[in-house]
């Protein structure tokens, strides 16, 4: 079976626990169980993953990368937290690996500080999808998942 990576960035996990006003009361675990529940509907497999340190989502974009070159692998949903607006590594891993992805963000980042603003992912991404709360990920999946196996 085909799979999927979700991969989510530094202090996802705390999810649902502080800043409900910005990030809804939904725990990481929800947001697994929501991606493992449309993940089965397009007949996908998930890896569900969640890191605080860069290097460790660099090795996770590397390794998708290469299973999405065996046909393993269709691609990966990625939010990468704050690392999306600093993370010149994360750009370069992405397009080296040639991973297809579709960047989340579960708040509308452009409505928020300047400093949110600007993604280095963005212009490496596949498609963005921001500003949905936690659906996005179900969107992000549905939009990957479509830009790879419809032509
Ligand atoms: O909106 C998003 O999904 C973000 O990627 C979330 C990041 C933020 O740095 C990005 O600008 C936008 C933050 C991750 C979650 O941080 C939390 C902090 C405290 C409590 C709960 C979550």
């Amino acid at each position: 079976m085909t799979s999927v990576y979700v991969l989510n960035g530094p202090n996802l996990n705390l999810l649902g626990t502080r800043r409900p006003e910005v990030y809804g009361n939904t725990t990481l675990a929800d947001v697994e169980d929501l991606c493992r529940q449309e993940a089965g509907n397009l007949g996908l497999e998930l890896e569900f993953l969640q890191s605080n340190h860069e290097g460790q989502l660099i090795d996770w974009v590397h390794e998708a990368g290469a299973r999405v070159a065996t046909g393993e692998c269709l691609g990966a949903v990625f939010n990468p937290g704050a690392y999306t607006h600093t993370s010149i590594a994360l750009h370069d891993a992405i397009e080296g690996a040639a991973l297809p992805v579709v960047e989340v963000h579960i708040s509308n980042v452009h409505a928020r500080e300047e400093f949110r603003h600007r993604s280095y992912v963005s212009p490496v991404a596949r498609g963005v999808v921001v500003g949905f709360g936690v659906y996005g990920y179900v969107l992000a999946l549905q939009g990957l998942h479509h830009a790879l196996t419809v032509s």
